[in-house]
């Protein structure tokens, strides 16, 4: 008998990676500053989301909670609550402004290395998304989305820079944040350059997400020429599906959602296209156009660890797919009777959730059980270490005497971490947990900051008014002992 990943200790592992996940496009402001120009975040083309998204006088990921000038005090303040890792990324359109220079922009190199400094003297290691939601606008205009392949030459290139000057400095990397987004109307735009109101959308989309595998191997073959001790993931979000009813019929189109949400990690972590999927696209009338090589290079090139983003589930029938879709940023959209509208138009309703689930103020069920089946489901699926580097409750929260009683989060977390306990104690290796976001940052879904999910309250609202001074939360103090009692004392 084989007792090899039977826990004994019924605890998370020695050296487990507590810490916390944000986005540089989400936080940094200073979006054209020291050389840096616009990425994709920081404009919506009119028709991708409906619409123009926010009031042309505040665009709030030009600003962020300027990051970019007061990380060190930030970075102490996560020193502070223990962390051992934190996941950010580094903005392309800082280091490559168009994503075309022959050099790389130094300035921004040199925040990066400022910035880094600061989090190994502080015995945090560094995870670093490459790719955030956060292409270089003017290569996009020029080029189109990834699926124009030239973006895997531009990507390799940024790539090369960056594994190279952290070399020994950035310990894990992660190539795209949730990749299987490009397929998730009108996620393509921040995800993959994809302007959604064009053509043949679905076609665009595999095509970009084939560039972006492709992409995704090669820099994993060149960070282990460049840094052999280094680890590579990529990152899918990861939502349970149920079936509304116990019809057989519910459970097809499950299976059927299923399948095209493990696509990503089957590619990367397998190394294979799933065999469906050739199905799928005779079906959809989809041709992927590829290079010979390509299918070479994604068998030779896979991740060493599957990371994932997980806040909640979802629920389907043959008649229903609970929506995935975020055409509700802006500051224009209200919640009336469950539903979310811009003015009288009804952009999403919140109706048709799950039952059994207690939902947010945004319509986000909240499910830790969906967190340990998810992890059950992928390791047994792929037999690799998984990382979770996004989990998290955003809320509005209310400063009073210098602090924010958010004993919702704590709650949130602290049920998300059992689960994830039960799940490491069942076998699953999981090597890190990164909340979603340690401070308060520009929500990716809602273009907002009032949508707060930080144990750091930052003074800024969404008209860009406020000190940005930061506060800390009771959160904060939780999560400190969280950390110090390896997850033992929730
Ligand atoms: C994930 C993204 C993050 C982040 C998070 C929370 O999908 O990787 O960038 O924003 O979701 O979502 P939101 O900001 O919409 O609340």
């Amino acid at each position: 008998m084989n007792n090899k990943n039977y826990n004994k200790t019924k605890t998370f592992p020695k050296g487990f990676l507590w810490g916390g996940a944000v986005a540089a496009n989400q936080l940094e402001g200073a979006y054209m500053e020291d050389g840096k120009k616009p990425s994709v975040a920081d404009v919506m083309p009119n028709g991708v989301f409906g619409g123009p998204q926010y009031d042309a006088e505040y665009y709030p990921t030009h600003d962020g909670i300027d990051f970019y000038h007061r990380y060190k005090g930030d970075i102490q303040l996560f020193a502070e609550m223990g962390f051992k890792v934190f996941r950010t990324s580094i903005a392309w359109s800082r280091v490559f402004p168009t994503g075309e220079e022959d050099q790389p922009n130094e300035k921004a190199l040199k925040y990066y290395d400022d910035m880094f400094r600061e989090l190994r003297k502080a015995n945090i290691e560094v995870m670093i998304t490459i790719s955030h939601y956060e292409m270089p606008l003017a290569g996009v205009e020029k080029y189109g989305g990834w699926d124009n392949r030239k973006w895997i030459e531009l990507y390799l290139k940024f790539c090369e820079v960056i594994f190279k000057r952290y070399k020994g400095i950035v310990k894990y990397w992660l190539t795209f944040n949730e990749i299987g987004n490009n397929l998730n109307k009108p996620m393509q735009w921040v995800t993959a350059g994809i302007r959604t109101d064009l053509d043949h959308l679905e076609q665009r989309c595999f095509q970009g997400s084939h560039h972006q595998f492709v992409a995704s191997a090669l820099a994993t073959k060149m960070l282990k020429e460049i840094d052999p001790d280094a680890k590579i993931g990529s990152v899918i979000e990861y939502k349970t599906i149920y079936p509304i009813t116990c019809d057989p019929q519910d459970s097809l189109v499950v299976q059927r959602l299923k399948q095209l949400s493990f696509l990503f990690p089957d590619v990367q972590v397998r190394g294979e296209y799933p065999r469906f999927i050739w199905e799928y696209f005779a079906e959809k009338g989809i041709t992927l156009e590829y290079e010979e090589e390509d299918f070479d290079i994604l068998r030779k090139n896979t991740v060493d660890f599957l990371s994932f983003t997980y806040y909640r589930s979802r629920i389907a029938s043959k008649d229903y797919i609970e929506s995935v879709q975020k055409d509700t940023k802006g500051t224009d959209v209200e919640r009336k009777d469950n539903k979310l509208f811009r003015g009288d138009k009804k952009i999403l309703d919140l109706g048709k959730t799950n039952p059994y689930l207690e939902v947010t103020p945004s319509g986000w069920s909240i499910d830790p059980d969906g967190l340990y089946l998810a992890l059950e489901d992928l390791y047994q699926r792929y037999n690799k270490p998984l990382f979770i580097v996004e989990n998290g409750l955003g809320m509005v929260d209310q400063l009073v005497d210098g602090t924010v009683q958010d004993d919702y989060r704590i709650d949130y977390l602290a049920k998300h971490i059992l689960a994830m306990k039960k799940a490491v104690c069942n076998g699953v290796e999981l090597l890190g947990y990164t909340t979603w976001a340690p401070i308060d940052l520009i929500s990716e879904g809602t273009g907002q900051v009032s949508k707060r999910y930080g144990f750091i309250y930052v003074d800024r609202n969404d008209i860009g008014e406020g000190t940005l001074e930061r506060y800390k939360k009771k959160s904060f103090y939780w999560y400190k002992k969280v950390i110090a009692s390896n997850g033992e004392d929730l």
